[in-house]
């Protein structure tokens, strides 16, 4: 190595994670709420938050996290935080994290990589006896997913004042069941407040989710933020009726309503008025009494809405509430919606960019600015203090909330060892 090149004689030499210890953990949080999924014969994974499968899913992990010397607090809203101590302890931490709570046909990483690489920075720095001037903590927060209690992020969301901590506890999901009476029942109400201390600064590491990394062959992305998210919980109400003897003039089919709305969204999309990144998905459709020989006399269906720029998504989203109106005359049903979640366009901070930008070209790890398409608890930590993610390639177009979601070992490996050499930077300042 040429002589200027080499460290300066009192840095430390640059540490590296092990790769195959963090894929092995991967793999060992996966197989809890692991299923076989019978139609594919596929292997997936549904934690969804708050079940026992999470609560497994949460010990294990806790139980990794004390393993790595990590002091575990929990607060009010199951948040998950473990801390490690700094050299001048005092200081406010340098924070990783992410989710493990999972859609009902999950992957072993969305969410994940993020904790088990956030611990794994941590066996890191233990093994080379390394301690930071600030403390470090690897957390993981409540329901980031919004697929059980239908809002995203909800734990974060407290953790940052954008969702009070009453009515997160009051939220029901669809068997009626509360966000407090399931946090009990998994024993995963903490002692700590609910509101957190500002951390210095915030970084994740996530898959991607997308196929835009992997198709550009890229090793890494660097997040430059999240576009904005709106979902509507609509309940349309007809007439149940007789599928044979009713004739079509004397119906209110709540199915052809939610049909209707569907595809509007996708009008919505193909119709260019909204510019080329409108995404709109109906994933949930619930007839009722769903049944070949009955008329649906009510459907609850779900609407989301995402767009980088707010006020294309808030244009987009009133042409959709105008439309429930238009579909409700047309098809002699009544329509309400509830809006469930809104989150604008968050953009992550610069100086965190450019720290992530460095340690990806230090490590000759190709790398491309990208906004996340999907919504993520660092959104929320972004209004406690700075903000940053690292997208990491997945294979098979990057496919997610799907069984097929995967990464590479080599894949992770990039990526937390990018997550380690943006936390030293802000853990040594
Ligand atoms: O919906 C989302 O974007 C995230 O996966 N919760
Ligand atoms: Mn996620
Ligand atoms: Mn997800």
């Amino acid at each position: 190595m040429n002589p200027e090149n080499a460290p300066a004689p009192s840095s430390p030499a640059p540490l590296s994670i092990q790769g195959d210890r963090l894929y092995r953990s991967l793999a060992a949080l996966g197989e809890i709420g692991s299923y076989v999924d019978p139609h594919t014969g596929l292997t997936g994974v549904c934690r969804l938050a708050l079940t026992a499968a999470d609560g497994a899913g949460r010990r294990h992990v806790v139980a990794e996290m004390r393993a790595a010397g990590l002091e575990v607090t929990v607060d009010r809203i199951g948040n998950v935080f473990g801390r490690r101590a700094g050299r001048d302890d005092a200081l406010a931490p340098v924070m990783m994290g992410s989710h493990i709570d999972s859609v009902a046909t999950a992957g072993r990483f969305d969410g994940c990589l993020g904790v088990l690489g956030a611990i794994e920075v941590v066996r890191t720095l233990n093994d080379a006896g390394r301690t930071t001037r600030r403390p470090v903590v690897a957390a993981f927060f409540t329901e980031e997913e919004g697929a059980r209690f239908g809002t995203d992020m909800l734990g974060s969301a407290v953790a940052t004042g954008r969702i009070p901590l009453a009515d997160a506890y009051a939220i029901r999901d669809r068997h009626g069941r509360t966000v407090r009476e399931e946090l009990e029942a998994i024993a995963f109400v903490g002692e700590r407040s609910e509101l957190l201390e500002p951390p210095h600064a915030y970084l994740e590491c996530h898959v991607e989710q997308g196929p835009v990394l992997r198709a550009a062959g890229l090793d890494l992305g660097v997040v430059t933020g999240v576009q904005a998210i709106c979902w509507h919980e609509v309940t349309i109400v007809g007439k149940s009726a007789h599928a044979g003897t009713t004739p079509m003039s004397l119906r209110a089919d709540a199915g052809v309503a939610a049909a209707r709305i569907n595809l509007k969204l996708r009008e919505l999309v193909a119709s260019g008025r909204f510019g080329a990144e409108l995404r709109a998905t109906m994933g949930v459709i619930a007839p009722h009494p769903g049944l070949i020989n009955v008329v649906p006399g009510r459907v609850t269906c779900s609407v989301d809405v995402r767009n980088p720029d707010d006020a294309i998504l808030a244009r987009a989203e009133a042409e959709v509430v105008a439309f429930y109106d238009e579909v409700a005359k047309l098809e002699g049903v009544s329509i309400t919606h509830r809006r469930t979640a809104r989150t604008p366009f968050v953009p992550f901070a610069e100086r965190l960019r450019a720290l992530i930008t460095a340690a990806a070209a230090a490590r000759g790890l190709s790398h491309e600015p990208i906004v996340s398409g999907a919504g993520h608890d660092a959104q929320e930590l972004a209004r406690a203090c700075p903000a940053g993610m690292i997208f990491v390639p997945g294979e098979h177009d990057g496919i997610s909330h799907n069984p097929r979601e995967l990464s590479t070992s080599a894949q992770c490996e990039n990526g937390v060892n990018v997550l380690l050499d943006t936390l030293l930077s802000l853990a040594d300042e």
